[in-house]
């Protein structure tokens, strides 16, 4: 082996001990650089004779391409190297799940409002919602509700400063809409003429002192009202009827209508139901109350109860809701707990 052919060997053992991109054009300059190997030898030809510098420089010049070519196999060694490096520091597992966006969903109890809504919505009846801090006369006193009914008392009824309390039911958003629809009307009901009738549902959050498994200190409520000339309990029936059998998706489902007694009707009844199949059926479960309303609550709206007759009902949406989806904890609706309202979605 000729000196060159060991430069050679040198050369690429050398820059295959190179580790970075540096190293190697550092150990580069040992051949190719100014003062090189390579370069000097090339210098070296010019005091030969011709022949010897012919023969001479050939050989050099092949040295000289093999450690070239060597040298740029160690830089595409190296570059590579570098990208696999960068590669796997960047990786991506493909085959991870995705994170989602969870998909938000009504609350039960809302999908019911929304139901008793779209219900009593194809009966003709307009939705009202208003305060859920009210005043004693339209909470109470508007509704026949003496000043020593049980139901005004501390113990029942959340009063706030002001002389204010939370709506223990949403009748006075209905007072206060029959209260609106008399003033919109007010000149034709002057001038003997007839008005349109009044049907309202409110739905919405009310309030009482009471707290236990089938009682929250919140809970909905949702009331109806159908006021005219001619409006009678056979209205009432066939009403309540057609919305029952409509919300549970029921056709055989039956009622009864119990005698009662509310301030603000008379007369008056609880309304049960009875389903002919599934889990419940057989069995009479309360739903609502309801009744005529009274002459008192009638001349309250601005309306003359010897001309204007109608009924009330009020139900609980919470218990609506319970009967429905067959929940027996009333306290779930209202704990937060995703593991159950991701149910109803
Ligand atoms: C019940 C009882 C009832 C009413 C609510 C009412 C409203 C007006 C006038 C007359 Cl503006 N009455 N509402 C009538 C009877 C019963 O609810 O047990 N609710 C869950």
């Amino acid at each position: 082996m000729n000196e060159l052919d060991t430069l050679v060997d040198i050369a690429k053992a050398l820059f295959a001990q190179c580790d970075t991109p540096a190293d190697l054009e550092n150990a580069k300059a040992q051949f190719l650089g100014k003062s090189g190997h390579i370069t000097v030898m090339m210098k070296g030809l010019a005091s030969l004779d011709v022949a010897l510098k012919k023969t001479q420089g050939a050989a050099i010049n092949v040295a000289k391409q093999a450690i070239e070519s060597a040298l740029q196999t160690r830089r595409d060694q190296l570059a590579d190297a570098q990208l696999q490096t960068q590669l796997k520091a960047q990786a991506l597992d493909v085959t991870l799940p995705g994170r989602h966006r969870a998909t938000g969903g009504l609350h039960p109890v809302s999908l019911t409002l929304e139901r008793i809504e779209q219900i009593f919505g194809s009966m003709g009846f307009e939705v009202a919602q208003g305060p859920e801090i009210e005043t004693d006369w339209f909470n109470f006193t508007a509704l026949n509700t003496p000043e020593d009914h049980p139901a005004r008392s501390m113990h029942d009824t959340f009063y706030v400063e002001g002389g204010y309390l939370l709506r223990t039911h949403t009748s006075p958003m209905q007072i206060r809409h029959a209260v609106q629809h008399v003033k919109q009307y007010k000149n034709q009901l002057d001038a003997g003429q007839a008005m349109p009738e009044i049907r309202v549902i409110a739905p919405g959050r009310t309030y009482r002192v009471d707290s236990d498994a089938t009682h929250s200190p919140m809970f909905h409520q949702c009331e109806g009202l159908w006021i005219g000339e001619n409006v009678s309990f056979k209205d009432l029936k066939v009403v309540f009827t057609d919305f029952c059998r409509t919300f549970f998706e029921s056709d055989d489902l039956v009622l009864r209508f119990r005698p009662s007694f509310f301030p603000f009707t008379e007369p008056s009844a609880e309304i049960d139901i009875q389903f002919s199949s599934g889990p419940l059926a057989g069995k009479w479960l309360e739903v609502a109350g309801s009744g005529q309303v009274h002459p008192n609550v009638v001349r309250n709206m601005g309306l003359d109860p010897e001309r204007y007759i109608g009924f009330a009902f009020g139900m609980g949406p919470d218990r609506l809701t319970m009967l429905r989806y067959g929940v027996n904890d009333l306290r779930l609706f209202f704990d937060g707990d995703i593991r159950f309202l991701s149910q109803f979605q």
